[in-house]
């Protein structure tokens, strides 16, 4: 039995979408008809899902890290200035879209990254298209963007004009937001879904920009199902030994802080990530090795510093160790010299390295919360947009009450409801709904899985036990709802208890 609960039901639910989309674009005035129009053209693409987050805060290692290639500059060059969008394509290729509407093509340096230098001024660019013929594109599209001090941060404020977010908003404090510039903000107000990155600490200009991207994006569903944050260079976060245990701890923190936000927080090191995925070689490998070859305390004094790293007296050469340090830094490395020390070949410290980058975690996370609800995200992306442009002024009171009523109808498709279960899953791993320890387990399995027979414990079962489970699962949820003390365990209960009851549906109905 290896039904994927929803996803099959997909496709149906998208095109009721277009097809109210097309009916209000009859019915409204050309304004908001056109906004309309431009929401259900965006139903068909791949889920765009962007990384927002300061400048320098990590983004574009992270996408690099996630795609495996390196692709989008992390120095300082002019691409790290402007959007830039990598979606699939059968050519690597790409090419910038200016403000004036014409698109000039950008020649990719070998291995598909992007130049430094552009020939065309920053702050005529709108965003910059890549196209890649990378398997983990196909089904979504990933936005990285500038952030803070991009060259457009005083001068351009069009596309959030259009959008309708202001570029100089207040945040509830009244501090001026100026951390996250305006084309950044606007991209990920335009995106599905956002991994919001972070570093130790959490400003105030971040916050409202997630705020913004729930407010502009799921207007349907108050829940940050689709923002998650990703804490990284958490190899950063304290100079003790075990970074990772403190990262751990400080996510869970901004979890708990973020939490109206975001849906969770991960720790994760994108730099460790980038380069295993797209950096480290065998020679790379070999210095490590020669730098193993010294005594315990010389290693502690030499990862003091890049100076001491460098300047060290070794027999691995200084350009060798400088770019060793760039890309492992102190944890890295001293990560790497343990493996060294037990012999590890390079593809080992390869391993090594992917997995105290963390970055399985957050791909999972990306598959599990996004791409496996891509469908429900993009509906209510498209009803959301709906949603504000029936609230413009010029729409009549009939339209508008005819929209409303259609959106909320489409909003209750069981499609959209696994939304619901990211919602009500963040309840249970943040510890928020008080519930006994087993039967939080049975919630995450059932909120978390997409598979039938996982969801209901039971993996390889035949429908009739199944469909036994699952009658059983609605009764003993429904009793949960109505008696349990927290009123979150019992929003969770509910939650549950109408997954339980649409895998009943989609299993064939009436208990056998
Ligand atoms: N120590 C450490 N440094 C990182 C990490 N991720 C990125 N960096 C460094 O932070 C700087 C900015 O990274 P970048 O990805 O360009 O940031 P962006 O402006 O948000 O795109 C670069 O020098 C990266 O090497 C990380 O996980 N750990
Ligand atoms: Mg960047």
């Amino acid at each position: 039995m290896t039904t994927d609960s929803g996803a099959d039901q997909g496709e149906g639910l998208l095109d009721r979408v277009r097809q109210l989309c097309g009916q209000a674009a009859d019915r409204l005035p050309a304004g908001p008809a056109a906004l309309v129009r431009q929401a259900a053209g965006s139903l068909g693409e791949p889920l765009r899902l962007a990384f927002v987050g300061r400048v320098s805060s990590g983004k574009s290692t992270l996408v690099n890290g996630y795609l495996g290639r390196l692709l989008a500059p992390t120095d300082e060059g002019e691409c790290t200035k402007v959007v830039t969008s990598f979606r699939f394509g059968p050519a690597d290729r790409a090419q910038a879209c200016l403000h004036d509407g014409s698109v000039l093509p950008v020649p990719l340096d070998p291995g598909g990254t992007l130049p430094s230098k552009l020939d065309v001024e920053v702050d005529e660019i709108r965003s910059i298209e890549v196209e890649l013929s990378l398997e983990v594109l196909r089904d979504t599209t990933i936005i990285d963007t500038p952030g803070l001090n991009s060259v457009h941060d005083e001068n351009s404020s069009r596309t959030h004009d259009e959008l309708g977010i202001s570029a100089r908003g207040n945040d509830a404090r009244g501090n001026d937001a100026r951390g996250i510039d305006p084309e950044s903000r606007s991209a990920a107000a335009t995106a599905d879904a956002v991994l919001f990155v972070l570093n130790a600490t959490a400003h105030d200009d971040e916050r409202m920009v997630l705020r913004e991207f729930r407010g502009v994006s799921l207007g349907l569903h108050a829940a940050p199902s689709n923002a998650v944050g990703l804490l990284t260079k958490a190899d950063e976060v304290t100079m003790d030994d075990d970074p990772w245990a403190a990262a751990v701890g400080l996510a869970a923190r901004q979890s708990r802080q973020l939490g109206r936000d975001v849906a969770t927080v991960l720790p994760v090191i994108g730099l460790l990530a980038e380069t295993a995925e797209a950096r480290f070689t065998e020679s790379d490998a070999a210095a490590i090795r020669g730098l193993a070859a010294l005594g315990q305390q010389d290693r502690e004094v030499m990862l003091l510093s890049a100076q001491y790293f460098t300047g060290f007296d070794s027999a691995v050469d200084p350009a060798s160790r400088e770019r060793l340090y760039t890309m492992l830094r102190p944890h890295g490395l001293r990560r790497l010299l343990a493996a060294a020390d037990e012999g590890a070949s390079g593809p080992a410290m390869v391993e090594a390295l992917r997995q105290c980058s963390g970055m399985a975690a957050v791909r999972a996370e990306i598959d599990r919360r996004f791409r496996a609800r891509a469908v429900a995200l993009k509906a209510a992306k498209a009803l959301a947009a709906m949603a504000a442009a029936v609230s413009s002024a010029e729409v009549d009171h009939s339209t508008r009450a005819w929209a409303t009523g259609a959106i909320d109808d489409l909003g209750l498709d069981p499609v959209m409801h696994g939304l619901e279960e990211l919602r009500a899953l963040s309840l249970v791993s943040s510890g928020a709904a008080l519930l006994p320890r087993a039967q939080l387990d049975e919630a995450a399995r059932v909120l978390a899985e997409t598979r039938t027979d996982r969801r209901l414990g039971l993996p390889g079962a035949g429908r009739d036990a199944l469909l036994a489970a699952a009658h059983q699962g609605v009764q003993r949820w429904t009793a949960i709802a109505n008696t349990a003390i927290s009123p979150r365990a019992r929003d969770v209960a509910r939650v549950i208890t109408r997954s339980l009851d649409l895998e009943c549906d989609r299993l064939g109905g009436e208990q056998p």
